[in-house]
């Protein structure tokens, strides 16, 4: 028999999910657990959902997903892609001098935030290790997104130095933390607002009824005002993203410069009189961000052989 539903249905933010419960902050901040009205609907972190009350039960029932501005993807391990979170504003890569950067990491989030119309900035921790990792390379590439105007906040969360600035851009908004495992996206979040995700481990706990509920996601309120979503129980996996446009588009010191292209539809591979080519070769684009721009082409040919399909 279906649930029977109160009538009152109102609007509610998800803020932590475990695989198929939720937990929801109502417009008069109550967080209530919730369960999820058929298989079809997979609300995640930064949703607005519509729930109801259920007459004769503690849990809510989340009826619906209301649109969503953007979504963060990538791929999960049975090869398709599921959506991470909803509704971000701003997108922090996390890299370190330890383990070695994954610059192609960075920058295919960066890619990804371009698309998704969020802001992105790039966190480098691990600060108080640089003097012993001195790397030259490290300063360059930084430097680099620097030019691009990607703020660049380079901290320690085991010092505590320059948390304060990174605080101050999470402010007033909704922001989400990835990068390579490792690097220290846990620490960060644990010294920007740890003691609610103790609270959600509490909670996670706390159903009393035998289910295995670990928290797979959840949105924390930051000091000062703002939320940042944090996905602990995931891999890191860098997002797909699969159509050539959308690559070029997510690469901002390609998209600024592919109009003057001799073809319009130059894919900045080896075309005569290409923009982008003549830029990389004047040192005005950076060989290395190139090299990632290229190898998520090929990348994203691969995926497309193997469905079938064509890229754009
Ligand atoms: N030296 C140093 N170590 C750090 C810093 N931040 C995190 N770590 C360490 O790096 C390791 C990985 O951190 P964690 O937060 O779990 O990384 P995550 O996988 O990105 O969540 C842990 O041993 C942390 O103690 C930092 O700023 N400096
Ligand atoms: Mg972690
Ligand atoms: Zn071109």
């Amino acid at each position: 028999m279906p649930p029977q539903i109160e009538n009152q249905t109102e609007r509610a933010l998800v803020i932590a999910t475990y695989s198929r419960e939720m937990s929801v902050r109502r417009s008069n901040d109550q967080v209530v657990r919730t369960r999820i009205k058929g298989k079809k609907l997979k609300p995640v972190c930064g949703d607005t959902v519509t729930v109801n009350a259920l007459p004769n039960e503690p849990q809510w029932l989340i009826t619906g997903i209301e649109p969503r501005r953007n979504e963060l993807k990538r791929p999960n391990q049975r090869g398709s892609v599921e959506v991470l979170a909803a509704n971000v504003d701003f997108l922090c890569v996390v890299a370190a001098p330890a383990p070695k950067p994954d610059w192609f990491v960075v920058d295919r989030y960066l890619c990804a935030a371009e698309l998704m119309g969020a802001r992105a900035a790039l966190v480098f921790n691990k600060v108080d290790l640089l003097s012993a990792h001195n790397d030259t390379n490290i300063s360059q590439n930084l430097a680099d997104y620097e030019r691009l105007e990607y703020p660049v906040i380079r901290c320690s969360a085991e010092t505590g130095e320059n948390l304060a600035s990174l605080l101050a851009h999470l402010q007033n908004c909704t922001s989400i933390i990835v990068g390579q495992s490792g690097v220290g996206k846990s620490s960060i979040i644990n010294k920007i607002a740890g003691d609610q995700r103790q609270r959600t481990a509490n909670l996670s706990t706390a159903t009393g009824e035998g289910v295995h509920t670990t928290v797979n996601s959840s949105m924390l309120t930051v000091g000062g005002g703002g939320q940042v979503i944090d996905s602990p129980g995931v891999r890191d996996y860098a997002p797909s993203i699969s159509t050539f446009t959308d690559i070029a588009r997510g690469f901002r010191e390609i998209s600024a410069i592919a109009d003057s292209c001799r073809f319009a539809n130059c894919r900045h591979l080896a075309e005569p009189n290409c923009a982008v080519l003549n830029a990389v070769e004047d040192g005005n684009i950076s060989e290395r961000r190139y090299k990632s721009y290229r190898r998520l082409i090929v990348m994203s040919e691969q995926v497309n052989k193997s469905h079938g399909g064509q890229s754009k």
